[in-house]
């Protein structure tokens, strides 16, 4: 095996910025937040300081707390694409004059979900004893497609070390290999650095798949041959990995992501009976191929309703490895407004026999209005400390590095963007000088496409 299996393998999550777009315009159909919040005003400063500060307690917490920069948006180079010219001014008018809905989804701050920037396995768990990553597609939506070109530069600048990081093509941006990445993947392990098993969640089957066992009224982004697919490219042998399909009803009930009904971490499985199409055949698989004993923390539709778990994002929580062997729970401020998620979490999680023994509330409103919790702004990756070495750039956050990202943010951001607002082509030219900088403080060269001519 190579050093990468030595010890000291930490979870550093990576957590998107909010970028200086960050708006509602209602584009996630089957994202109940999204859908009932479009044309509100947003805030983006307000946004990227509450991002910030979940980051900055994590990381005073004790956790290993990394940072991805935002997209280029408004993203111009779509629009041109799609047959607007002239200057960026001309192009923006255009198409805030033609197709308002366009300018929206390019204007989208989406990335801020890093959950979904790619499927990662960490090195313990590769034969080559590299960290693989495949960004996703996101070919579900017309504005998060928009996404894999700059997250791969993004994730290739930082995990630039071939000795130690393994990347991969995104997969064919087309609905049979529709892929959402790690918001539909948990690995599950005795510890971070013990080998560990991948369980897969996907939504529908594309090739012979049954109708009648897919939702009926919102769209199922996972397909099982996109989670085979990035399987197969990541190695993962068939005693590594899980294929669960999701449960139809709980797609429909708003449950776009498998990480707004569930969360895995080392061994424990915190899920909501509605979960998964065969709950007792998802829990055997996984006990069949964990080398530890799987603990499962069941919540029962009697407990918690599909609804409340929509509303509250209880299960978009993060789930935190503490040295003791104890876990942190990390849960939205929606929970503690819940009175039946509120007390489920009292009685249920903190009481229950399992090693969850601290629940930390953190506000994250301004993402939670288009459906993204704190588990869906963070991409986790294992990593040794060899590997933590061998990144490049500055992204592992600490107090240096908050202070400057807070500063920047107060510098750059707007208060409040009105819809109207995103045809303004102040804010494109606001936004590149905002990104420029950012670029220089993260130390990550260029990535986006307007530093690439
Ligand atoms: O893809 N919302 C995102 C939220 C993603 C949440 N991620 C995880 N669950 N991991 C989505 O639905 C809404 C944008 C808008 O409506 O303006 C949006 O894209």
């Amino acid at each position: 095996m190579s050093e990468s299996s030595s010890l000291d393998v930490r979870e550093v999550n990576f957590d998107g910025l909010v970028g200086p777009t960050h708006n509602y315009s209602g584009l996630a159909l089957g994202n109940v937040a999204s859908m009932s919040h479009g044309g509100l005003v947003s805030n983006p400063r307000e946004g990227a300081l509450q991002g910030l500060a979940k980051m900055k307690s994590l990381l005073d917490a004790g956790y290993a707390q990394g940072v991805l920069p935002p997209q280029q948006r408004p993203d111009l180079g779509a629009l041109r694409a799609l047959g607007f010219s002239g200057t960026a001014h001309e192009v923006l008018t255009r198409a805030a004059g033609e197709t308002p809905q366009l300018l929206r989804a390019v204007c989208s701050a989406s990335s801020m979900w890093t959950a979904n920037a790619g499927t990662v396995t960490p090195s313990v768990d590769a034969a080559d004893g590299r960290v693989h990553f495949t960004p996703a597609n996101l070919q579900s939506s017309f504005h998060r497609y928009l996404e894999p070109e700059t997250t791969g530069r993004v994730l290739a600048a930082i995990f630039n070390d071939p000795r130690h990081f393994a990347h991969h093509p995104v997969l064919p941006a087309t609905p049979a290999f529709s892929d959402e990445g790690a918001a539909n993947h948990t690995r599950l392990a005795g510890e971070h650095g013990e080998p560990g098993v991948h369980l897969f969640v996907y939504g529908r089957q594309a090739f012979g798949g049954d109708p009648a066992h897919e939702p009926k009224r919102f769209p199922a982004r996972q397909t099982l041959e996109a989670s085979q697919a990035v399987a197969r490219q990541h190695s993962l042998g068939e005693a590594q990995t899980v294929f669960a399909q999701q449960h139809p009803a709980a797609i429909d009930a708003g449950v776009f992501h498998n990480d707004v009904i569930a969360v895995g971490n080392g061994p424990l499985l915190l899920y909501h009976e509605m979960a998964f199409r065969d709950e007792q055949e998802t829990l055997d698989a996984l006990r069949a191929k964990l080398a530890t004993p799987l603990i499962p923390v069941r919540v029962p539709l009697e407990a918690v309703s599909l609804e409340d778990a929509v509303d509250s994002y209880l299960f978009n929580s993060q789930l935190l490895s503490n040295p003791d062997g104890s876990m942190t729970l990390v849960v939205p401020g929606e929970c503690q407004e819940n009175e039946a998620v509120w007390r489920t979490i009292q009685d249920l999680l903190l009481a229950g026999h399992n090693p969850i023994g601290e629940v930390l509330v953190k506000d994250v409103k301004q993402s939670m209005r288009n459906g993204g919790g704190p588990a869906c702004l963070r991409l986790r990756v294992a990593l040794s400390s060899a590997e933590r070495q061998a990144l490049s750039g500055r992204v592992l956050l600490d107090e240096a590095l908050y202070a400057e990202l807070t500063a920047w943010v107060e510098r750059h951001y707007r208060d409040r963007l009105a819809p109207d607002d995103l045809a303004d082509p102040q804010l494109a030219e606001e936004t590149l000088g905002a990104l420029d900088e950012l670029t220089r403080i993260l130390q990550i060269g260029s990535v986006y496409p307007f530093q690439l001519g």
